[in-house]
C-alpha cells in the first residue's frame, strides 16, 4: 500500500470524524420542539411556560384561612373559588397524582411533604439498612430505589428539576397549606409521584418513549391521576393504549390543550386529543376569563378552562415564581380532581370527570373555545356532588341535579350585569353527560370577575 493512499485515507477519516462530531453537537444543541418538525414521530415536550420572575422569598400577606404568606398573590385560587372548596374537602394523602414532567426540587420547603413515597421501599431491609437507599430494588418492581418515583431521562431515582417546568406544576397541584411557608396548592393534602421524562440537560431523550414509560410506571404503582403538561402534534399508539390501560385502571389523565395558538379541533395535540374517555384536556384562561392567545382551543376537543396567565408556585432551591401556559391551567384541574376524589371516595375517573366540567361556570367568553364553555369552579364540584351522587360513587339518575344550583349562592339580581352568564350548555355537554338537561334549570350564578 503506498504511502500516498494512506495520507489519503487519514484525510477522508479526519474529514468523517470532524462532520460526525459537528452533527452530534447540533443534536445535543436542539431544543426538543414538536413544532420543529411533524416527521419525528417521538417527540413530547412539556409546555413552554416561561418564568416571568422569581423569587426566594414571598411577600408576607398572611390568609385568613392558611398562613402561607403568598396565598393571596394567587389570582387563579381566587378565580376558581378555592377557598370555599377548601372549607369542604383539602384532598388526602391517599390519593396519589403523577406528575409526569421534569422533575421536582424533592427539598423545596412547599413541597417536600406531600411526596408519594413507595411502600415498597421504605423502610428497613433484612440487613438494617434504608430501603431507600440501599441499592437494591426492593419491591422487585424492576428499578432500584425508586422511593418517589422514577427519572426515565437517566433511568435512575435521581429526580432533581433542571428546568423549573415540573416543581412549578407539582406546587400548583400539592403545595402544602398552613405552614407559614410559600404559596398553597389546589389541594393541600396529596401524594405527588415524580416522574421525569424530560431534561434540558440531557439532549438527545426519547421524550415520548419516556412519556409512555412514565405512564406505564403510575399505573403499575397506584397512582389515581396523571398530570400531563405537555405534548405533541404527533399521534403514538404506545401512548394511546398506555393512557387506555390507565382508562380500564380507573386512572384520571389530566393534559393540557397546548400552547399553539392553534384550533384543536383542526390540529390534533396529543395526549389530550385521544379520544379515550379518562382523559380531560385543558385550556388557559387570564383573570377576565379570557382564553390566553397563546392556548390552543377548540369546542369538539377541549374540555375546560382554567387560571393559566402568571400563576405563582414553586420553582427549584426552594424559589418561587410566576408561570403562564396551559400546563398551569392543567395542574389546577387535576388538583380539582384531587379534592373531589378525596370528597367522594370510589368515584371512578369518568364520573369525576364529568362533575369537574359540569360543575364549572359557564361563561360566554369560552363558548367558541371548549366543549362545555366551562371554566373550573373547585366549591361547585364538591358542593354539588354531595346533591346528586350516593356514598357508593353511584352518579345521581336525575342529571339536574347535578346542575342545580348552589342554595348558598345569590342568584344575580334582575338587571344585574350578566353578561357573563351563559343560557344554555354546548350541545357537547348534553352528550357527554348522557343525558339531556333542562335548560331552564342551568342558569348558573357567575360571580365572574368580582375577586
Ligand atoms: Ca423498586
Ligand atoms: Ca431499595
Ligand atoms: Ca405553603
Amino acid at each position: 500500500m503506498s504511502r500516498n493512499w494512506w495520507i489519503a485515507a487519514g484525510c477522508l477519516a479526519l474529514v468523517f470524524f470532524a462532520s460526525l462530531g459537528t452533527y452530534v453537537y447540533v443534536q445535543e444543541g436542539k431544543h426538543p420542539s414538536r413544532t420543529q418538525s411533524s416527521s419525528n414521530k417521538t417527540e413530547r415536550d412539556f409546555e413552554q411556560s416561561v418564568i416571568t420572575s422569581k423569587t426566594d422569598r414571598v411577600e408576607d400577606e398572611p390568609s385568613a384561612l392558611f398562613n402561607d404568606p403568598a396565598i393571596s398573590q394567587a389570582w387563579g385560587l381566587k378565580k376558581a373559588d378555592a377557598a370555599r372548596a377548601w372549607s369542604i374537602s383539602k384532598g388526602s394523602k391517599d390519593i396519589v397524582v403523577a406528575v409526569i414532567d421534569t422533575g421536582i426540587d424533592q427539598k423545596h420547603e412547599d413541597l417536600i411533604e406531600n411526596l408519594w413515597i413507595n411502600p415498597g421501599e421504605t423502610g428497613l431491609d433484612a440487613n438494617g439498612r434504608d430501603k431507600a437507599s440501599n441499592g437494591i430494588d426492593d419491591d422487585g418492581n424492576g428499578l432500584i430505589d425508586d422511593v418517589h418515583g422514577w427519572n426515565y431521562v437517566s433511568n435512575n431515582n435521581r429526580l432533581d428539576d433542571n428546568h423549573g417546568h415540573g416543581t412549578h406544576i407539582a406546587g400548583i397541584i400539592g403545595a402544602a397549606a398552613g405552614n407559614k411557608k410559600g404559596i398553597s396548592g389546589i389541594a393541600p393534602h396529596v401524594s405527588l409521584m415524580v416522574l421525569k421524562y424530560y431534561d434540558p440537560k440531557v439532549p438527545g431523550a426519547d421524550n415520548l418513549k419516556n412519556t409512555v414509560a412514565s405512564i406505564r410506571y403510575a399505573i403499575k404503582m397506584g397512582a389515581h391521576i396523571i398530570n400531563y403538561s405537555g405534548g405533541g402534534t404527533e399521534f403514538s399508539q404506545e401512548e394511546y393504549e398506555a393512557i387506555a390501560e390507565a382508562d380500564r385502571k380507573g386512572i384520571l389523565f389530566v393534559a393540557a390543550a397546548g400552547n399553539e395558538r392553534s384550533n384543536s379541533d383542526q390540529h390534533h395535540y396529543y395526549p389530550a386529543d385521544y379520544k379515550l374517555k379518562n382523559i380531560i384536556s385543558v385550556t388557559a384562561i387570564d383573570p377576565s376569563t379570557q382564553v390566553l392567545a397563546s392556548s390552543n382551543y377548540g369546542v369538539e376537543t377541549v374540555d375546560l378552562a382554567a387560571p393559566g396567565q402568571n400563576i405563582l408556585s414553586c420553582l427549584p432551591g426552594n424559589a418561587y415564581g410566576y408561570m403562564t401556559g396551559t400546563s398551569q391551567a392543567t395542574a389546577f384541574v387535576t388538583g380539582a380532581a384531587v379534592l373531589v376524589m378525596a370528597h367522594k371516595q370510589n368515584f371512578d375517573p369518568v364520573d369525576v370527570k364529568k362533575y369537574i366540567l359540569a360543575t364549572g361556570d359557564a361563561q360566554t367568553e369560552l363558548a367558541a373555545k371548549t366543549r362545555t364553555s366551562r371554566k373550573l369552579n373547585l366549591y361547585k364540584a364538591l358542593t354539588i356532588l354531595d346533591k346528586g351522587v350516593s356514598a357508593s360513587g353511584a352518579v345521581a339518575v336525575n342529571t339536574e341535579e347535578i346542575f342545580a344550583i348552589d342554595p348558598n349562592e345569590k342568584r344575580p339580581r334582575a338587571g344585574a350585569d350578566s353578561t357573563h352568564e351563559m343560557s344554555s350548555f354546548g350541545r357537547s355537554l348534553i352528550d357527554a353527560m348522557g343525558a339531556k338537561p333542562k335548560v331552564d334549570k342551568l342558569g348558573t350564578k357567575q360571580n365572574g370577575n368580582s375577586f
